[in-house]
């Protein structure tokens, strides 16, 4: 008995942009997505005015999953998934995002995808936005600090839940919406919330107002999922990386527990319907006179979501400094290096027992669901002359984690629907644009300028991750 509940959801996640390429096929407008370039670790991405000639945008190919959907679901049903999470690009449904009618063509698209998934006994799990927000509501609307996207949003949403209703049972509203607590770098805000800043601009309160403006457009579009089809599950997704103290001085946990207040407070909306009160001081505090109605508050109590995605790569660690008496976190300057952790090539701290840890701390929050809808290891690959791919590194990651998790379920009694490691088949990394920071039990052949034949092979965590499945996590 492993602990895993029947029907517990094993399978893999990916992103639409991150894969599917085709990004002007089938009348699929321009996304924030398609208008950033390669970076590596330590260069950002940079995000153009439009697409420009002679940049490489790798979204646009990304994996052509658009063409190839048919021959990787048969890969992921060989591995025994039950789900498959994916997002539904935006920019397929509404390419403008302001438009009235979706387009028919996008519509088709994601049926001919959920039915191959259905046939396969796979069953979809859907993101409605992924990083992927038509970029017409960037340079027309100003991206999220318009209260006009809540209305654009919301009719995405009603479009797809209508239509797909009997197809996608599980849902989740805006993927990692607390990344923009880094809202001192470009690349949270634009992809979050298509949020360009001008020099100089204060930015946080901006992005307070654009987060709200998505928390309540959350809401209401739980609300009308309900409305549509009551057996609807709809989650929140949020990026978890539990914030420890660097020593246990009173002030290094004090750092710590602001530090998890200021990335987390976004569950709370999310599952409480309300702001926590220290969010509510701290604005008072920084005079941030944000656009809060009655009827947001109304709308943000009619629409808790159902279950708590989350995501787990790392942890971070923080701690107290004497130039900061208010103990405020900012996640460009306050995270420190955790001795006791190694990194990956990247830089992310690779701490199994935080899963377990951040299991814990949501069961105890908000005694909801979970569903870990990414966890995994970027890490360079090698393509053996004989088509292997040798990826102990990533069963020793994925092992050590699933380990972790087994004991929050049996011995801590956390509640888990399921787990999808990210990037179940190589694709473009979000945070640098490479091809080069693989996850996939999948390998494809692509290199960081867009050049390989795109074929795909088996990696030695493939048929590692096929027992996983087949044992119901007891063969690690
Ligand atoms: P990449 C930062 C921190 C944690 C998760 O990321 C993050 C990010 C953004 O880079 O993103 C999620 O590709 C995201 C996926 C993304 C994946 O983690 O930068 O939901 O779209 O690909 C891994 O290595």
């Amino acid at each position: 008995m492993s602990g895993f509940k029947a029907g517990f959801l094993w399978g893999g996640a990916v992103a639409a942009h991150q894969l599917e390429g085709g990004w002007q096929e089938g009348g699929k407008g321009i996304s924030v997505a398609d208008v950033m370039t390669a970076g590596a670790h330590g260069v950002p991405r940079e995000i153009t005015d439009g697409v420009l000639p002679g940049k490489n945008y790798p979204n646009h190919e990304a994996i052509d999953f658009y063409h190839r959907y048919k021959d990787d679901l048969k890969l992921f049903a060989e591995m025994g998934y039950k789900c498959f999470r994916t997002s539904i690009a935006w920019t397929r449904i509404f390419p403008k995002g302001d438009e009235h009618e979706p387009n028919e063509a996008g519509l088709q698209f994601y049926d001919d995808l959920f039915d191959e998934c259905l046939k396969l006994g796979i069953e979809p799990v859907i993101t409605l936005s992924h990083f992927e927000m038509p970029y017409h509501l960037v340079t027309e609307y100003g991206g999220w600090r318009n209260r006009k996207l809540i209305d654009f949003f919301v009719r995405f949403a009603q479009v797809v839940f209508t239509r797909y209703q009997h197809k996608v049972k599980y849902w989740m509203t805006f993927n990692e919406i607390n990344n923009q607590a880094n809202f001192h770098e470009d690349f949270a805000p634009f992809t979050n919330s298509g949020l360009k800043y001008q020099p100089g601009e204060d930015r946080e309160p901006v992005m307070y107002q654009a987060a709200h403006y998505e928390l309540v457009a959350s809401a209401l579009a739980v609300k009308a999922g309900r409305e549509i089809n009551p057996s609807l599950q709809i989650g929140c997704m949020i990026a978890m990386c539990p914030i420890y103290p660097l020593t246990c001085a009173p002030n290094d946990m004090m750092m710590a527990m602001n530090a998890m207040h200021r990335r987390y407070w976004f569950t709370d909306v999310h599952v409480r319907g309300k702001y926590p009160q220290h969010l509510l001081s701290y604005f008072e505090r920084r005079g941030f006179a944000l656009d809060i109605t009655e009827e947001d508050k109304q709308a943000l109590t009619q629409g808790c979501v159902d279950y708590i995605g989350f995501s787990y790569y790392m942890s971070f660690a923080t701690k107290a400094t004497d130039d900061n008496p208010q103990l405020d976190y900012d996640e460009t300057t306050s995270l420190v290096s955790n001795p006791y952790v190694q990194k990956s090539d990247w830089g992310w701290q690779i701490d199994p027992v935080g899963l377990r840890y951040s299991l814990n701390w949501f069961w105890d929050h908000y005694q909801l669901p979970l569903f870990i809808v990414e966890n995994g290891f970027g890490a360079i690959d090698v393509l053996e002359s004989d088509g292997t791919v040798n990826d102990q590194y990533r069963i020793d990651y994925l092992a050590a984690h699933i380990k972790e998790m087994k004991k929050a379920v049996v011995e801590d009694g956390v509640d888990l629907m399921g787990y999808t490691p990210w990037g179940c088949i190589d694709l473009v990394s979000a945070g640098t644009g490479e091809m080069k920071k693989r996850y996939g039990f999948i390998y494809v052949d692509k290199d960081n300028e867009g050049n390989g034949t795109l074929a795909r092979s088996r990696k030695k965590s493939f048929n590692w991750y096929k027992e996983v499945i087949a044992s119901n996590g007891e063969k690690l």
